[in-house]
């Protein structure tokens, strides 16, 4: 018997679906918007892992500091026996939790990328071939209904990929955790932290332009996707801070006057030069933050530990 196993709660064609959907709604509005899950197909994947090893791009090495450090504290703290992970991509921080979590036995990553799934889960199936690996094939903003596996459960959502939901999506998104959990179980949330302006603006706009590359990455997933006719270089990439929100926004900006056709959708789509559509919002943390939205939901924040910089956090909230 295979230890690996895989539900799919998304029906086959629902990932066009919902891009056409997401893509006729954010480009016929004022302004225009495109919710950034689109940057993520095989291209965009590829120069988000790329984003993670740039000197500018500190959120992924401080997460991974604060995992190596707190493992055993989390292992003692949670006693879990079931692991499960939001939006788990390549799994790749996760052998950090499972080598201290020996409770552990059944890990459940959940991602909309089924390739990124069964990538994960051949490589630490290699390295712990006694885990059992139940794949969620679901998108993580949906409700979830995750296999029945041996409990206290902690479900892990890393990276600071909270901070891409905006405060009301924030709020039903952690209501919808709060749901999954049984008394004794736990989350830990990842989050990066308010800080100077210009090492957030510096993180999002990168020397190299891998950034760059990865926003307007969104625009040929448009092209191949729906047959539309968008050309990267008529947009310029855009970083900036917004201090009153406390959200980095990521924005493609017309370098001319043009008209985009959309074929799968029977639209065209007109951009005035200068004007700007918003990939990514980016959200930035306080611990007074994050404790009132988790308190919101009817969570409990239970523990709070940063880099030794301080640049991002890990909570572990109970109910
Ligand atoms: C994967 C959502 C955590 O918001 O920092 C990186 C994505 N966007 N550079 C983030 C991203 C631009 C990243 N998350």
């Amino acid at each position: 018997m295979s230890p690996y196993r895989t539900t799919r709660t998304l029906p086959e064609d629902a990932t066009g679906a919902a891009l056409r959907a997401d893509v006729l709604h954010g480009l016929t509005r004022t302004p225009k918007t495109l919710p950034p899950k689109w940057f993520y197909d095989a291209r965009g994947s590829e120069l988000f892992e790329e984003i993670t090893r740039l000197p500018e791009y500190y959120p992924t090495r401080a997460e991974r500091e604060i995992l190596v450090a707190r493992a055993p504290d989390i292992a003692a703290a949670t006693g879990a026996r079931t692991l499960v992970e939001l939006g788990s991509g390549s799994s790749d921080k996760t052998r950090h939790l499972l080598d201290a979590l020996t409770g552990v036995h059944t890990y459940v990553p959940v991602d909309v990328s089924e390739s990124a799934l069964a990538g994960a889960a051949r490589s630490l199936l290699a390295e712990r071939p006694s885990l059992r690996v139940h794949a969620l094939i679901a998108d993580f903003t949906t409700r979830l209904t995750p296999p029945d596996t041996p409990g206290p459960r902690l479900v892990a959502f890393l990276g600071g990929t909270i901070g891409n939901l905006l405060p009301a999506e924030r709020a039903a998104f952690l209501a919808s955790v709060r749901a999954l959990l049984a008394p004794g179980d736990a989350l830990l949330l990842g989050t990066d932290l308010v800080k100077e302006e210009s090492v957030l603006v510096r993180a999002y706009d990168d020397a190299a332009g891998v950034t760059a590359a990865f926003n307007k990455n969104v625009l040929t997933v448009l092209d191949r996707e729906l047959g539309a006719d968008f050309r990267a270089d008529d947009f310029d990439h855009v970083a900036l801070w917004d201090r009153e929100n406390e959200w980095i926004e990521m924005r493609l900006r017309a370098r001319r006057s043009l008209t985009a056709k959309i074929p799968e959708l029977g639209l065209a789509v007109h951009f005035e030069a200068g004007e700007e559509m918003r990939t990514e919002v980016s959200a930035k943390f306080r611990q007074e933050g994050v404790r009132a939205e988790l308190g919101r939901a009817g969570l409990e924040l239970a523990h709070w530990w940063t880099d030794g910089e301080g640049r991002f956090a890990l909570s572990l909230a109970t109910v």
